[in-house]
């Protein structure tokens, strides 16, 4: 049967503070102030980390620990096939949002043929590659490394002659690259960017949804028009990155920023985005315990991650539901085998019963 599958990636090898790779067990943690039953409702498949390599000065100033990244990007990549192979539909939780590049990855594997459509809801772009990284961290090039982008303009940093290859194995991960075009991408809540990043977006068009156009309208209608926009496509992933949120709500996450999602909206959002019947993937990320206080970042964050996944089961129950009707209807009727049948009643006697006339 079609259900949800979690997969945790505890990795936090993309990002620029320590402590995300926690993250996971902070919003297990969270649960139980909620619905204490909830994680043991679900199985879940376990990526494990290489937090190890933390512990060694990184080479490539532009693109720190690539070579774990790689690795990160190809288990996830491989558990997200398999997952959607088996007829499940994975919800990742992930320490750094870099592992999204895997988790891009493993959709494509699963859809070759098919146009993915990616809704990224986030306070960053996470669009630079090592040319144009200012920190070299690599939680900020996920979906460079999905639209096979090197840079616009000139390139800003001059790489050791290594990161190059390093970056065209990350792009090409699956043997697909690109994985998506420019058209297949929305930007929600998006209000942090360098100008390389803001330079591509407006070259490609890409699609942006601000947050004060979000609150401007109605959720419901700023979701069909997302919706809409990406109709093209044949699945959707969903990339929720809780740095989306106000920075006043989400003091647990490597790069709060301001005048963001209230809890509320980020809700409605994801309630409305999740129903559609093309999702095939949803992701939540960056929570870090170590920069939060009495893990209330992660108390706030888990009702919106259960309401996700129960939007997303309830899709599946009613598809599933609607199918068999669907099933039941195509049947043709069968005729009925002879000593299957109701005996013939020769005497109509009492079952022709006709309604005394009246006198
Ligand atoms: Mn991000």
């Amino acid at each position: 049967m079609k259900t949800v599958k979690l997969i945790e990636v505890r990795s936090e090898l993309g990002a620029g503070t320590r402590g995300a790779s926690l993250g996971i067990e902070a919003l297990k943690l969270a649960a139980l102030e909620h619905d204490s039953y909830f994680f043991g409702r679900y199985k879940s498949k376990e990526i494990k980390d290489n937090s190890r390599l933390l512990y060694k000065n990184p080479i490539r100033t532009y693109a720190k620990r690539i070579r774990g990244v790689i690795k990160i990007y190809e288990k996830q990549a491989k558990a997200v096939l398999d997952e959607i192979r088996s007829g499940k539909v994975p919800v990742v939780i992930s320490g750094d949002h870099s592992s999204a590049g895997g988790t891009i990855a493993g959709v494509k594997m699963a859809y070759p043929k098919a146009k993915i459509g990616v809704i990224w809801i986030d306070a960053h772009a996470d669009l630079h590659s090592p040319y144009t990284t200012p920190s070299g961290n690599m939680h900020g090039m996920p979906l460079a490394s999905a639209l096979g982008v090197d840079f616009l303009g000139k390139p800003k940093n001059k790489l050791k002659e290594d990161t190059i290859p390093y970056w065209d194995i990350l792009k090409n991960i699956g043997g697909i690259c690109p994985k998506i075009d420019p058209e297949d991408l929305v930007f929600v809540g998006l209000r942090d960017m360098e100008p390389e990043e803001a330079l591509y977006i407006r070259k490609n068009k890409v699609k942006v949804v601000t947050v004060p156009q979000l609150r401007k309208g109605k959720v419901k209608e700023i979701v069909q028009q997302i919706l809409s926009y990406l109709d093209h496509c044949d699945y959707l992933y969903v990339s929720f990155d809780i740095d989306s949120l106000d920075s006043s709500l989400v003091r647990g996450t490597g790069t709060p920023v301001s005048n963001g999602l209230t809890l509320k909206e980020a809700d409605k959002l994801l309630g409305g985005l999740l129903k559609d019947s093309r999702i095939c993937c949803f992701e939540i990320t960056e929570m870090n315990p170590l920069l939060d206080h009495e893990n209330r970042t992660a108390v706030r964050v888990f009702p919106l991650f259960k309401d996700a996944v129960n939007t997303i089961e309830k899709r599946i129950k009613k598809e599933q539901t609607e199918k068999k009707i669907i099933t039941n209807q195509a049947q043709p009727a069968q005729p009925i085998h002879k000593s299957k049948r109701l005996p013939t009643i020769k005497k109509p006697g009492l079952l022709n019963l006709k309604s005394p006339k009246k006198k």
